[in-house]
């Protein structure tokens, strides 16, 4: 399009991909003679299953999600009926979700073939918004085979409507200016949160269009269904504040051990902490994550279980781990008490910067103990990853 110039791409931050008809198109991938076909996968035609999806062949017929399998039969006797196979789909899933975390780290999976990205910052490498929508577009389709929609706003819930709007192998724009005008003729069910039921709630307040939400005076709606009519009056004016929840940010990782008898010694528990730190630094290293914040946890032979934790500098290494878990597990715990468990998490987790050697030596990393990550994961690649743990960091240094 020719508007590309003219749209003020710095407030296009989010975009939203959902895959075409995904089941059925992975059918389709697999068994290309069904390719153009009406396909359905769901429950046999003659059983008493639904439909999941259908491929787009299928819904000229009117067959849509969710539908009796049998009624689908009714309207397309030939339509070509499949089971499903949800791990095939499970794996491309995972496959969409990789290519889609290389252009920004900040995504959030919604569903199996639906994730958002925050693309704020991301035009430098990946040029303007609609060039990044093309480019995921193209390289989903020249890797995978699989045909995706973009959707590209201001905020989520226009986004994900724009994904919806050009369908299937959509790429739309919703800028802050036509934002308004577009919604006003939708009817309710477009806004995202409104179900079967709050539509026909919605139909008694006389409310059919977006456009008679937008009209409302504000607290109307909020008065006669509660807070969900605040949420929906604002999204019926464009207005969508939540931040996209990056799934790392969510996660935590993290390893325990109950012990066979319970113990009270203190050197078995710094060198299971350097084994928990080795194992979990190499899971938040294949990730690409750091984490900034380390909690371990006590419990007691009498059950009553502490945990403690501490802020640090976001990072990966084992060392830096190990020594801080060290600390924590010194301020809280002095041997006297006998342990029936020990656990180790990090979370507050966020994308490892690439390494530049400023920001190494400024998390207080020299470039030896860095070399020793990368050479230990190397390891693990090559013999599995219980080939090597560092276990001798801190009570074999005591000896020495
Ligand atoms: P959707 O993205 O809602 O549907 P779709 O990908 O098949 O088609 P569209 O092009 O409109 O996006 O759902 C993704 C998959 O989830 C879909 O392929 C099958 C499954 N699904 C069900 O199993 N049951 C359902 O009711 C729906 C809506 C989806
Ligand atoms: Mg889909």
């Amino acid at each position: 399009m020719a508007v590309d110039k003219e749209i003020d791409s710095s407030q296009l931050t989010i975009l939203h991909c959902d895959l075409d008809a995904f089941f059925a198109s992975v059918e389709q991938l697999d068994n290309p003679l069904l390719c153009g076909k009406p396909v359905v996968v769901g429950g046999a035609k003659d059983a008493r299953g639904v439909v999941s999806t259908c491929s787009y062949e299928a819904r000229e017929f009117g067959i849509r999600s969710a539908m009796p399998a049998a009624q689908a039969y009714r309207l397309c006797p030939h339509a070509i009926f499949l089971p499903v196979n949800m791990s095939r789909y499970l794996e491309l899933s995972k496959q969409v979700f990789s290519i889609l975390s290389h252009y920004s780290p900040l995504m959030e999976v919604l569903s199996i073939d639906e994730a958002f990205l925050d693309i704020s910052g991301c035009s430098r490498l990946f040029g303007s918004p609609k060039n990044i929508g093309r480019s995921i577009k193209q390289q989903v389709y020249s890797e995978l085979g699989l045909k995706i929609s973009v959707g590209i706003s201001y905020n989520k819930f226009l986004a994900k409507l724009a994904s919806d709007l050009d369908k299937p192998d959509g790429l739309r724009i919703i800028t802050r200016e036509e934002a308004l005008a577009l919604l006003r003729p939708l009817p309710v069910s477009r806004i995202w949160g409104v179900g079967n039921k709050t539509q026909q709630i919605l139909d008694k307040l006389g409310l059919k269009t977006i456009g008679d939400i937008q009209d409302l005076p504000p607290g109307w709606l909020e008065a006669r269904i509660g807070s969900a009519g605040r949420l929906f009056w604002e999204l019926a004016r464009g207005i969508d504040d939540r931040a996209i929840e990056a799934d790392y940010e969510r996660k935590s990782i993290g390893r325990e051990e109950t012990f066979p008898e319970d113990i009270k010694d203190i050197s078995y528990l710094e060198n299971l902490i350097a084994h928990f730190s080795a194992e979990l630094g190499y899971k938040l290293r294949k990730a690409e994550l750091k984490a900034a914040t380390i909690t371990i946890k006590l419990r007691y032979s009498n059950f009553k279980t502490i945990t403690r934790r501490k802020s640090i500098p976001p990072c990966n290494s084992d060392m830096i781990i190990t020594e801080q878990a060290a600390e924590l597990l010194h301020q809280s715990y002095a041997g006297h008490q006998a342990l029936r468990l020990f656990g180790l998490s990090l979370s507050n987790l966020s994308p490892a910067a690439l390494p530049e050697q400023g920001t190494l030596f400024a998390s207080g990393l020299t470039a030896e103990q860095t070399n020793i990550d990368q050479l230990m994961d190397d390891i693990r690649e090559r013999f599995g990853p219980q080939a090597i743990t560092r276990g001798n960091l801190l009570s074999d240094n005591k000896e020495q």
